[in-house]
């Protein structure tokens, strides 16, 4: 019935950014890796549809040609960005059509998921010469049934990518980070029994931390279906079955449960089953709450070390997709001293939020909502609603994410706040068991009253508030650091969710002339935040803006950006800066105060 309707939605031109079904936990069913070297069409004009490049022909007799044919060219790889593959689609911005055949032994009674990790931005699937799917935005997973148009033996598989900045889009037409095209995560097979676990989500009872709640939902809407969930080393099980909608939904009594902490990353091995279908994972319970200004997690006062980096292995110039680039990035900031990480400006990859995890990293997660959003469009809207479902679904098992984040400075106005409400309820029915933030640049010096204040009522309606205030790089001081007293929001956590400003990694220069581009500059500027920071009473935790240098077409002066944003504490080439050392050093403190 599910299937149907999704079908009629589809034929009645329902585009792509409805919320359809996605599985939970792809990597931990049983699935093959569709990544490689595919077969690709840079399509600058897009002529690609008229020229049926979907279709996989050869030519036949005396006359038959084609010219979008697309063997024999280029070959990109699956994961990955086709701007650092290839020198001559560095900047480009169009169509890019991808293409792979693949063997098939579909099994009876089975059903069979294609599932792309990210593509970047929006494509259209095509299988065996028909259309079957299509999808917008950039960072988040989505799915195809293919259990209907898969052969036995060949298949041939077209993805026809787009990555066009437009008005309507999320992030829209200008944003400052690098605008990679391409099929940028894994490409999966997925086979499941043909009423599967669908999806599931376990969460410590907000009110009793001994007690597990459950939700399962089957793909298919049928009663009576045999369910149960088992945590093997707490020897516990429940089982049940499901309602005509085909969900189930109890609580574990637990006992004493370890429970997930940045101190103590525990995680339990937890078994799933429904009908025939048994999914398995290793999934952690925690509790994360405000308390007036302090941030709460298991019942302990935190002070959130943050740091954020894109999706990007600057060395690289490309972007992050494999288990190995989460380990660079996550060694680097765990380096560093954190304890949680922003993933700016988009939710990234799962390797990424899955290694964070075993690490016991909290970490904030947002949807690209960034600047330049176009508020009056309810088309806009809806993707985002639909980015945000997307986001939650995938990681709401995720205990190490504490954080949704639903927007990116934006500006106050009716049309604003009505969208930004709009995501908090469909991220509040979803899921209840995160902090929603939003990161705010309105804060501004009052000259009256001295003090630095911001005026943004829509902040009443996030758990914790978060300011991007860039004090001695956009911002000159207007008193020193240490008079520099903050009144912004009293009354609930506040994190400045981006401080810093540019150093070319190597460069000396004045401590106190902005344009050195200098290390000195850059460390002194660290300095004076931090200095700052103390006079910020409700302060919960601060997140330097940003770990590495990363490459950006918003930033050209000549000689110290040349395309790079130059604001990492860390360079492009992996050197560490001098304000390297002075966040460290707070953040060895910090730790300290709070462990005590
Ligand atoms: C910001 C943005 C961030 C930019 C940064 C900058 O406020 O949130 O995406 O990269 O400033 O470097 O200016």
């Amino acid at each position: 019935m599910k299937r149907l309707l999704i079908s009629i939605l589809i034929l009645a031109g329902f585009s792509a950014h409805s919320s359809a079904s996605l599985i939970t936990n792809a990597y931990g069913r049983d699935y093959r890796l569709l990544n490689g070297r595919w077969d690709a069409i840079v399509d600058l004009y897009d002529q690609g549809d008229r020229m049926k490049v979907y279709e996989n022909r050869s030519p036949e007799g005396n006359t038959d040609f084609y010219e979008y044919a697309l063997k024999g060219g280029l070959r990109l790889e699956v994961p990955g960005d086709w701007n650092s593959q290839n020198p001559e689609l560095k900047y480009y911005e169009g169509t890019v059509w991808y293409a792979r055949s693949f063997e098939a032994n579909p099994k009876p009674g089975m059903r069979e998921i294609l599932y792309f990790g990210a593509v970047s931005y929006r494509c259209n699937v095509y299988l065996n010469g028909k259309e079957i799917g299509k999808h917008e935005g950039g960072f988040t997973p989505f799915e195809i049934d293919v259990t209907d148009d898969l052969h036995k033996g060949e298949n041939f598989l077209v993805v026809e990518v787009n990555n066009r900045r437009t008005k309507d889009a999320i992030p829209a037409l200008a944003f400052d980070w690098w605008n990679y095209g391409g099929i940028t995560r894994d490409v999966m097979l997925i086979s499941v029994p043909d009423n599967y676990v669908e999806n599931y989500f376990l969460r410590l009872d907000k009110d009793n931390h001994d007690t597990i709640r459950v939700d399962i939902g089957m793909s298919q809407p049928l009663a009576g279906v045999k369910v149960s969930v088992e945590i093997p080393s707490l020897g516990k099980r429940i089982e049940g079955t499901t309602d005509s909608s085909g969900k189930f939904s109890g609580s574990i009594k637990s006992g004493k449960l370890k429970l997930w902490a940045p101190e103590a990353p525990v995680l339990y091995d937890v078994k799933i089953n429904g009908g025939e279908d048994e999914v398995s994972e290793r999934i952690g319970f925690r509790d994360i709450r405000t308390d007036g200004t302090r941030i709460l997690i298991n019942g302990k006062p935190q002070f959130m070390r943050c740091v954020s980096f894109h999706e990007e292995i600057p060395q690289r110039m490309g972007r992050a997709f494999s288990k190995a680039d989460a380990v660079m990035l996550l060694n680097e900031a765990r380096d560093l001293g954190v304890n949680m990480i922003r993933l700016a400006h988009y939710p990234q990859n799962e390797y990424t939020v899955r290694m964070a995890e075993e690490m016991g990293i909290v970490l904030w997660q947002e949807i690209p909502i960034w600047q330049g959003i176009d508020f009056t469009d309810a088309t806009t809207r809806s993707k985002a609603q639909n980015m945000l479902t997307e986001m939650i679904n995938r990681d709401k098992n995720r205990c190490a994410v504490g954080f949704w984040g639903v927007a990116n400075e934006t500006k106050p106005s009716a049309e604003r706040d009505d969208f930004l409400m709009s995501l908090l309820e469909t991220g509040r029915a979803l899921d209840t068991t995160r902090l929603y933030t939003a990161a705010f640049d309105l804060v501004e010096f009052d000259k009256e009253r001295q003090l630095f204040s911001m005026n943004d009522p829509f902040t009443e309606n996030l758990d914790v508030v978060a300011v991007n205030k860039y004090m001695g790089w956009y911002h000159p001081w207007p008193l020193t650091p240490a008079e520099s007293v903050w009144d912004v929001t009293p009354d609930k956590p506040l994190i400045i969710s981006e401080f810093g400003g540019e150093a070319l990694y190597g460069q000396s220069g004045s401590r106190d002339v902005t344009s050195s581009w200098s290390e000195d500059y850059q460390a002194r500027l660290y300095e004076d935040n931090i200095r700052m920071f103390d006079n910020i009473p409700n302060l919960a935790g601060v997140s330097p803006w940003i770990l590495f240098d990363f490459r950006s077409p918003f930033r050209f002066h000549p000689t110290n950006q040349e395309g790079w944003n130059r604001k990492g504490l860390v360079s492009d080439r992996g050197q560490r800066k001098k304000a390297w050392n002075l966040m460290h050093n707070y953040y060895m403190k910090k730790k300290q105060e709070y462990e005590k």
